[in-house]
Order: structure tokens, then sequence, then C-alpha cells
């Protein structure tokens, strides 16, 4: 959890240090220091929040995954290489994390044996 939010921290620094002078954090940019996508995640019982939603992120964008359930568990991001990242009961923040190259990137629950998004990095 403290690791968590160190990196958060960082994340948050770098963000709003890039920020300056620019208008539209949302705007495409010239690929680099590109904003946060935070996707939140909910896992009640067998079922997930979002529940296979394409989720439009680009190239080197940081994404992290807000995970709220009630047990603890896995999630994996099928991107090359893999990432697996575990989570708690309760509200957990995963490590950031980016794929550096085009396509579509399944996050799932393994658990579950649920898709919960899809990525799709441009
Ligand atoms: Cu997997």
């Amino acid at each position: 959890m403290r690791r968590a939010l160190a990196v958060l921290a960082l994340v948050v620094c770098t963000v709003g240090l890039a920020g300056c002078g620019d208008d539209d954090p949302n705007d495409a940019g010239d690929g680099k220091d590109l904003p946060t996508k935070t996707i939140d995640v909910t896992i009640t019982g067998d079922s997930v929040t979002p529940n296979g939603d394409r989720v439009s992120v680009q190239v080197d964008q940081p994404i992290e995954l807000v995970v709220k359930a009630e047990a603890g568990g896995e999630i994996h991001v099928h991107s090359d290489p893999e990432h697996e990242l575990t989570y708690s009961a309760g509200t957990t923040t995963l490590p950031t994390f980016t794929i550096d190259k085009p396509g579509i990137v399944t996050v799932e629950s393994h658990a579950l044996e649920k898709t919960i998004v899809q990525l799709e990095v441009k």
C-alpha cells in the first residue's frame, strides 16, 4: 500500500510538472507526459464492473486500476510482458503500468473468468 502511494505521488508530481502551460491535459499532445488513465473496478461476489468495456488509452500512457473488492485476488493484464497485479479486500490502487505498442490488451480476473476491460491502445 505504501509503495503504491509512493508510485502514485511520483506520477502526480510528473503530471503536475508536465501540466504547466498545457491547457488541456486530455489533449493527445506529443505522446509524452500523458495523463494517468484511472479505471475504477468493482468486484462483488462473482460479478465485476466494468465487464468487458473497451477503454481507449495511448501508447505509453500510465494506466492505473483502482480495485474495490470484498476479498483479495489477482488481475491479469495480457500485454507483452504480462502484468499480474494483486489486490486486497477493500480499495487497492494498483501500481501504474504502460503498454508500449498499439493493439487490444485484455485485462481480466482469472478467478472470475471475466474480462474487466479491453484496453484499446493507440
Ligand atoms: Cu491472465
